[in-house]
């Protein structure tokens, strides 16, 4: 299988990247950081293609695709994985600019590229998207406002595209993971204060990347009559928090 993973240089996408190429699959890994995807190709091999640019320049990934070789022609999987969370914030002191941000990545980005993969998969009648979604898309939480929204986006969307699709052999799945470590996501959320970051993670046992990874694959492997449409993942030490009653 050819596999287009976004979001390949660091944390769930290279670890998707990595299990499916050990699975034996072709790999096109797509992020901005050239040097981060040459170090993943290098480990990968003959097997990796990279794509340095934005998610969100659609028009330099489809020329790019069009240019690489015979064996990478055809996309079987897309795994939509690029995206982020800006801020914790409060509504009345988030960031517009957050804000906007999230979407342009999120929602923006993820929709132009799969507008972009799906004709070739209906062409052939085969395909695969999974679309990395969050619990944040089905459980609200607070500072959780646009990013959340975004991942409710990414679910519907999820199984909008199942209506359009599901008579046409291309399956969708969204995987919704929580708390999640030893990626750059709190990181990025915090603007580079590692300190922040790390007290996410204090004294917890997150899902790491591998777990992800782990999920994708198993839904993209299973056999082909078998649609996953959702997996929310959550680490065995969080729960969906309580209804919060204000009083006073
Ligand atoms: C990441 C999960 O709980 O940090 O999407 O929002 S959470």
């Amino acid at each position: 299988m050819v596999v287009f993973i976004s979001g390949a240089s660091a944390g769930f996408g290279r670890a998707i990247a990595k299990r499916f190429a050990q699975g034996g699959h072709h790999i096109i890994a797509n992020a901005r950081r050239k040097d981060k995807l040459e170090s993943l190709q290098n480990e990968l091999g003959k097997a990796c293609e990279i794509i340095a640019c934005d998610v969100a320049d659609t028009e330099y990934i489809a020329n790019a695709l069009r240019h690489l070789p015979q064996d990478f022609k055809h996309i079987d999987v897309l795994i939509n994985n690029a995206g982020l969370a800006l801020g914790l914030d409060s509504s009345e002191n988030a960031s517009l600019r957050d804000w906007e941000q999230m979407i342009a990545t999120n929602i923006s980005a993820l929709v132009r590229l799969t507008h972009l993969v799906i004709p070739q998969m209906v062409a052939r009648k085969h395909g695969h998207i999974i679309n990395i979604g969050s619990i944040a898309g089905t459980y609200p939480y607070p500072g959780g406002n646009v990013y959340g929204a975004t991942k409710a986006f990414v679910k519907q969307f999820s199984l909008n595209l199942r209506a359009d699709l599901y008579d046409k052999n291309i399956r969708v799945s969204n995987i919704e993971p929580g708390l999640s470590g030893g990626s750059e996501f709190s990181l990025v959320r915090f603007k580079g204060d590692s300190t922040k970051a790390q007290k996410v993670y204090e004294n917890t046992h997150p899902l790491l990347p591998e777990d992800i990874a782990e999920a994708v694959w198993w839904v993209a492997n299973l056999p082909a009559h078998i649609n996953i449409n959702r997996i929310e993942m959550m680490p065995t030490t969080q729960a969906p928090a309580p209804l919060n009653v204000a009083k006073g």
